[in-house]
């Protein structure tokens, strides 16, 4: 199956609440591939381009706030249907929709502060990948357990 790319953001609540290392773990747990990988302040100015859709939307204030508040972990993960897998895995965008076993649901109660953003989309993913990272901050490499994992 076609290996599929999409862009994830650990956010400034995962950053200060120290779980970036347990949602990574569960990243890779379900066999997903990180092919990028790096921490960094959102600015003002690349909140308003990621989060383009919602500039005008009376919430926009109080979302550029919070993804400026501390610092991000990027990261770039691979693997068949990642996008969708991914959305999976997230859960609902409200932590108190969201089910248990899914990272939004299993450690968070708010809107907003809901740890982690997934593309949501193959266009979003192209386009958010490349806010994010250069050609030369991604890797191909072979996922030796990929038979074990993505077959
Ligand atoms: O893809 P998602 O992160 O699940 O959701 P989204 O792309 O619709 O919205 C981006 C982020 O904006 C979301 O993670 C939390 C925030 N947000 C979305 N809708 C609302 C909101 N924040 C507030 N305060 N109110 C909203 O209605």
């Amino acid at each position: 199956m076609a290996a599929e790319r999409t862009l994830i953001l650990f956010k400034p609540d995962a950053v200060q609440r120290r779980l970036c290392g347990r949602l990574l773990t569960r990243i890779e747990e379900r066999g997903l591939k990180i092919v990028g990988l790096k921490m960094l302040q959102v600015t003002p100015e690349l909140s308003r381009e990621h989060y383009a859709e919602h500039v005008e939307k009376p919430f926009y204030p109080q979302l550029e706030e919070f993804i400026t508040s501390a610092p991000v972990i990027a990261l770039c993960v691979e693997g068949p249907e990642a996008i969708q897998v991914m959305r999976g895995m997230m859960g609902k965008t409200n932590g108190r929709e969201s089910a248990p076993g899914t990272i939004r649901g299993d450690y968070g109660v708010s809107r907003q502060m809901n740890l982690i953003h997934g593309s949501d989309g193959p266009e979003a993913a192209a386009r958010e990948i490349g806010i994010y990272f250069s050609d030369s901050e991604l890797f191909d490499y072979d996922p030796t357990l990929a038979p074990w994992t993505c077959a």
